[in-house]
């Protein structure tokens, strides 16, 4: 069986539920504290971090993009990436600046400061870091509502990778209650596509222990 080891909140680790589930691929999910450092999770994976993937055939990825990459070529029944060099650049592009712009001015100021922090007993959270993300997450929702005026999804007529980062990240937020939705419609139109795929369904059924998801979390008209 094929095994994908993670942690709920973790957008990295979405973004592999999400290629799997939308590849039909079938998988166990193990959560993993990485936290913890367990000696058995780092000889999988010596940066303790995760998504780690183990194939089926007992292969051992480690690292979201390295993963996205081995699913894109080992199961090429359903692309999650185009096939013109120039468009599969593109869904790159954005796939980049969810996994690592809003990561940093978004995801990391709210999620591990309000969660994560909580979780791993690392101390309090920063309110400067959590006004920050408040703040920045707009620029970006207004960048979705730019791209969203001009294509069907985010980087051109196909649903692809780059809606699967976008949405990997923001769900973890919105977990939290921490999308402005109301002030950016455009952008909820296009999560709201997103939510109501079957393959988004799992994501939609996570609740973290003691932490409860908000009602609207796994509203499809929320
Ligand atoms: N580059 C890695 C980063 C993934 C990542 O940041 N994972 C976090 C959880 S979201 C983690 O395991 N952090 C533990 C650590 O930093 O030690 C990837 O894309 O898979």
């Amino acid at each position: 069986m094929r095994t994908l080891y993670h942690f709920w909140i973790s957008p990295a680790c979405r973004k592999i539920r999400l290629s799997l589930n939308e590849k039909g691929l079938k998988y166990d999910l193990v959560v993993e504290k990485e936290w913890e450092r367990r000696d058995a999770f780092l000889s999988l994976n010596p940066a303790g971090e995760v998504p780690v993937l183990e194939d089926e055939n007992g292969v051992i990825i480690a690292d979201s993009q390295a993963i996205i990459e081995y699913l894109e070529e080992t199961y090429e029944e359903t692309p999650l990436l185009p096939k013109e060099a120039k468009d599969r650049a593109e869904v790159r592009r954005i796939m980049g600046w969810f996994d690592h712009k809003f990561q940093r001015e978004v995801t990391d100021n709210l999620v591990d400061e309000k969660i994560m922090k909580r979780l791993t007993r690392t101390g309090t959270p920063n309110t400067a870091a959590i006004r920050a993300g408040h703040h920045n997450i707009h620029y970006h929702l207004d960048y979705i509502s730019y791209l969203i005026e001009r294509r069907s999804w985010l980087a051109g007529e196909e649903f692809s990778l780059a809606d699967i980062s976008a949405a990997s990240q923001l769900s973890a937020v919105d977990y939290l209650g921490d999308v402005p939705w109301e002030q950016h419609p455009t952008a909820k139109v296009w999560y709201s596509r997103i939510k109501s795929r079957p393959t988004f369904r799992s994501l939609l059924a996570d609740n973290l222990p003691g932490m409860p998801a908000p009602k609207h979390y796994a509203d499809l008209d929320f």
